[in-house]
């Protein structure tokens, strides 16, 4: 008797776990959680082609609705040195934006956050570094304008050992 009585319960506790279920199921796709992991490693690539030093691709900044606080740029950077290079801040003029940060993307639970990687990026020899949608980005806080398509920004990149390097980077729909 007490051994039916035992079943009954655990098959109790299993009928609420499975009720539970769904639920939480339901719950967790309310948010938008796949969005690809931010753990790039190195991606090694063929730089016969270019020149030694570091160089960039695919810069462009998401145009951002008036009023946008922030903003985000993107870029692809080529380490050709036989080197590591790491690329310690980026940054703007005062009038485009406060601050400029390096942002990684992590998963806190069920939602997608940014971070701030506060001692820059390691992009080791003959490497490079895409700064990407769902990935690391770069992340210009206290907007100061408005990030209309078609303008173009420079952004100086600072490097630990490597001169500065300043760019200018197109305004585009993203
Ligand atoms: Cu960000």
């Amino acid at each position: 008797m007490s051994q039916l009585f035992r079943l009954s319960v655990v098959f109790f506790v299993f009928g609420i776990t499975i009720a539970c279920t769904p639920h939480k199921e339901a719950d967790s796709h309310t948010h938008h959680t796949s969005h690809g992991h931010s753990e790039q490693p190195a991606i090694p690539v063929d730089m016969s082609s270019l020149p030694e030093g570091i160089t960039f691709a695919d810069a462009r900044i998401r145009a951002a609705f008036a009023g946008a606080t922030t903003g985000a740029a993107y870029i692809t950077i080529n380490n050709n040195f036989a080197v590591d290079a790491h690329l310690i801040s980026v940054s703007v003029s005062e009038d485009v934006a406060m601050s400029v940060e390096i942002h990684d993307m992590r998963m806190n639970g069920d939602m997608m956050q940014m971070f701030q990687l506060d001692n820059g990026v390691t992009i080791p020899a003959k490497t490079q570094l895409q700064l990407r949608p769902g990935g690391k980005h770069i992340m210009f806080m206290g907007l100061a304008t408005e990030l209309n398509e078609g303008k173009t920004i420079d952004l100086t990149f600072e490097f630990a050992k490597q001169p500065p390097q300043s760019i200018s980077v197109p305004v585009v729909k993203l």
